[in-house]
């Protein structure tokens, strides 16, 4: 097992990567736009997902030491009618397939994605971490339906009429999916790229009125069944299924160790409708169990934390990334010393 970084456009400096080699990763997954302060810049989106800029990030990363694993998540600019079932969807397919032709060519194995439409939604900040860390938090917040031109809390049309969007169900969802899955693996197969795809985070059925996709174990296998290929894969978040109400994570881990693309390696306690964001060594996962159970299954991928708690010092993010890296690698050098 391998272990790796996630950084935010913002974080992808030589400063940063030179920091996540000398805390023992050998991976990097990048998000590549800041889509949030920026939704509408579709030319600045674009130039992040060039061949060029690619290239040029995983040359950089190499030169200290690192590979440039993954990338995660398009832009809700790039694909929101693909997710709506929208006038610009065949169009934006065309580009993503371009994105993925281009990583091909890069030589970047894993595509991580997230098909929904709520997104990431309803958490805030609490010092309820250990030690009063500053941390996201699920704790049962009121629905507000989604306005129109909004996709992933993010404005991605400010001249859409003023209203909310008819909510989907989970069989249009399904079937949207379907589409885009057959539509882009058979160029990531001839690529050489693998996509992963993210459970719903929250996982909850439904959320703001509208359907989720993978809010329980058994729909991943729905997902990996609906386009059959050997690049269609899991980004394989322990934190998001440890939040669903049915089914328990070791098992998730043994039923679907040999079809996971990487993982977000998190800790969480509580389940939906009402959970909070820990430490590694603080939550309800025994994370060593977890580690075990994957090693049983010959697991040879990359892990990274995916979000930690905030710590209290000038450095909130790298110092909470430093404790989840140095707590992976002791555990996974544990383990391999013990076989
Ligand atoms: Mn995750």
């Amino acid at each position: 097992m391998k272990i790796g970084l996630g950084f935010h456009q913002k974080l992808l400096t030589k400063q940063n990567f030179r920091f996540a080699r000398q805390m023992g990763a050998t991976h990097v997954v990048a998000h590549l736009t800041d889509y949030h302060t920026h939704p509408m810049d579709l030319e600045l989106h674009r130039k992040m997902y060039s061949y060029e800029n690619l290239k040029k990030l995983k040359s950089e990363m190499n030169e200290e030491g690192l590979e440039f694993h993954a990338i995660e998540n398009f832009c809700p600019a790039h694909w929101h009618d693909v997710l709506l079932d929208g006038p610009k969807k065949q169009e934006q397919l065309e580009y993503l397939k371009k994105i993925i032709q281009s990583m091909g060519e890069v030589g970047i194995p894993i595509l991580g994605y997230n098909f929904s439409i709520a997104g990431v939604w309803g958490l805030t900040e609490k010092n309820v971490a250990r030690g009063k860390a500053k941390t996201a938090v699920f704790h049962t917040p009121q629905e507000t339906p989604i306005p129109n031109g909004t996709i992933w809390n993010i404005s991605y049309d400010q001249l859409a009429e003023a209203g909310e969007f008819p909510p989907i169900t989970h069989k249009q969802l399904w079937q949207r999916l379907e589409y885009f899955l057959s539509e882009l693996l058979p160029v990531a197969e001839d690529a050489g790229v693998i996509m992963a795809a993210h459970p719903d985070d929250p996982p909850l059925e439904t959320l703001r009125g509208h359907a989720r996709l993978v809010y329980k174990p058994s729909l991943y296998q729905k997902l990996l069944d609906i386009v059959p290929s050997p690049n269609n894969r899991l980004e394989f978040c322990l934190g998001t299924i440890q939040e669903m109400t049915e089914g328990d994570l070791y098992d998730t881990i043994e039923q679907y160790a040999n079809k996971i693309g990487y993982i977000h390696f998190r800790n969480v306690r509580g389940k939906v409708p009402q959970y909070e964001e820990v430490f590694l060594d603080e939550g309800d996962i025994d994370m060593i169990k977890a580690l075990k159970l994957l090693k049983k299954h010959n697991y040879q991928g990359v892990l990274i934390p995916d979000h930690t708690p905030s710590t209290d010092c000038d450095a909130p993010w790298h110092a909470g990334m430093a404790f989840a890296l140095g707590y992976m690698r002791a555990a996974i050098n544990s383990l391999n010393h013990e076989a």
